[in-house]
């Protein structure tokens, strides 16, 4: 897979991809991940990139030309599956999207700046607004960080245990159950015995009950 990010502070998006599982994923070639600078793309002085907006008010309005210059100018290139805009009024981000997204291609996410992008752009570009939750951040590329981590871990191959993405919170509906390593007991808190049991089925079950407990008691709203 690969994703093209646009942003006017493409720093930001340096050591997210850089550690852990996405640096794998990257290093083994099944994820590709290029920053984009917006500002590379505008043709006004002092490569600007937002103007005031018309009818007035507060805030910048991030242009529509360099926008439109930099899709335009990756589109020669790549045929996106999906165009996404990250913006703090998409469409919640969830483990759903997560699995739906992880099996594209090729994507190219935008990353808002200031009071947002020119709607022309969101009209005739975007194909998908995605938000990752109901609070305001300063711009889209912590987002996008946040997206290419949750899609990036489900390409399958990234994960050196393929089963753990299916046990992870939210990949059942469910939130994940309690895990313990060694050593069995820390001062006198003991692991669950039927943990040590050997018996998988009867684990399975545990977990499976924990799972509905913790769900219970954390995000009732999940369960039907
Ligand atoms: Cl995608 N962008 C910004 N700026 N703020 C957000 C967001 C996105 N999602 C939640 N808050």
């Amino acid at each position: 897979m690969k994703i093209d990010i646009i942003s006017v502070v493409p720093d930001l998006l340096e050591s997210p991809f850089a550690h852990s599982i996405m640096k794998r994923a990257r290093d083994k070639g099944l994820l590709e991940v290029n920053c984009i600078n917006l500002r590379e793309y505008t043709t006004y002085a002092r490569a600007q990139v937002d103007d005031y907006q018309f009818g007035g008010g507060a805030g910048m309005v991030m242009m529509v030309e360099p926008l439109v210059n930099a899709i335009e100018s990756l589109q020669e290139s790549t045929v996106y599956d999906e165009v996404i805009y990250l913006t703090p009024d998409g469409k919640t981000f969830d483990q759903k999207m997560a699995n739906h997204l992880s099996l594209k291609n090729n994507l190219l996410l935008i990353c808002g700046h200031y009071k947002g992008i020119d709607q022309r752009v969101r009209d005739h570009f975007i194909t998908k607004e995605i938000s990752i939750g109901d609070y305001v951040l300063s711009g889209g590329e912590l987002a996008a960080a946040v997206l290419v981590d949750a899609i990036g871990r489900l390409i399958p191959g990234v994960l050196n245990d393929e089963t753990s993405a299916l046990t992870d919170s939210f990949q059942d509906g469910l939130l994940a159950p309690p895990v313990y390593t060694r050593p069995v007991i820390f001062r006198d808190w003991k692991v669950p015995d039927i943990l040590l049991s050997g018996n998988h089925a009867k684990i399975e079950e545990w977990r499976h009950e924990q799972a509905l407990k913790n769900t219970a008691e954390k995000r009732p709203d999940l369960l039907p």
